[in-house]
């Protein structure tokens, strides 16, 4: 896969707690039945070896569905389970550290807090960015402001890089947030506290569907 492709639609970010004490593989598993097709594992709290166990586990899993596994911050745990990618954040690994330590052809992503952060010179070494939040969420209580639809379709007018909406994405909403210019929606609670993960990946593929025939 080279830069310009960036196929993806419905991004799984892992979050153990809001599993709300169901299997974490069990509950991954589901979403990839139910359609999303790209995972980030994203754990804050875990010692590095156990970080590594999980990350290679989950790796598995996703093979079994072709389905790239995106690695949370941590060059370090992407080169040894040898990931297909990493996401930062504006105040994590340097992008271009990580790319030379990873390799070029791995999917690299970073996070934008605001249109300034566009302006930054690492910004060009992502292959997508992250809208964050896209809108504030209970799951990360750290961010700063919302972009909103409005700062959506301004970033999506500024940049040709594939935008990855993240926040409080849900069923009411996606549609809405892909038709306002993003190309794949990222979402932790609403898939990994569903009743049922796959039906809640099903049901927001048929909204980003919707979306994209309004775009
Ligand atoms: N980055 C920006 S918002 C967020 C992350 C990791 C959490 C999104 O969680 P949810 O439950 O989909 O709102
Ligand atoms: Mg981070």
């Amino acid at each position: 896969m080279n830069q310009s492709t960036f196929p993806y639609r419905l991004y799984l970010v892992t979050d153990q707690a809001s599993c709300l004490g169901r299997n974490f593989f069990w509950v991954v598993e589901e979403a990839l039945k139910g359609g999303v097709d790209i995972v980030q594992i994203r754990e804050k709290s875990l010692p590095l070896e156990d970080f590594i166990r999980k990350a290679e586990q989950l790796k598995a899993i996703c093979k079994k569905y072709q389905v790239p596994l995106i690695i949370n911050d941590s060059v370090k745990v992407a080169k040894i389970v040898d990931a297909e990618g990493l996401h930062v954040g504006q105040e994590d690994a340097n992008i271009k550290e990580a790319k030379a330590i990873l390799g070029s052809s791995k999917t690299l992503g970073l996070s934008l807090e605001n249109m300034e952060d566009l302006r930054k010179p690492y910004c060009e070494d992502a292959w997508y960015y992250g809208v964050s939040p896209i809108y504030a969420t209970p799951t990360k209580k750290d961010t700063k402001s919302e972009w909103g639809l409005e700062g959506l379709a301004n970033l999506r007018n500024a940049t040709d890089k594939p935008l990855v909406a993240i926040g409080r994405v849900n069923l009411d909403n996606a549609a809405n947030i892909i038709s306002h210019g993003a190309d794949c929606l990222a979402v932790v609670s609403g898939i990994c506290s569903a009743p049922s993960p796959a039906h809640a990946a099903e049901a927001l593929r048929k909204k980003i569907e919707e979306g994209l025939n309004h775009q």
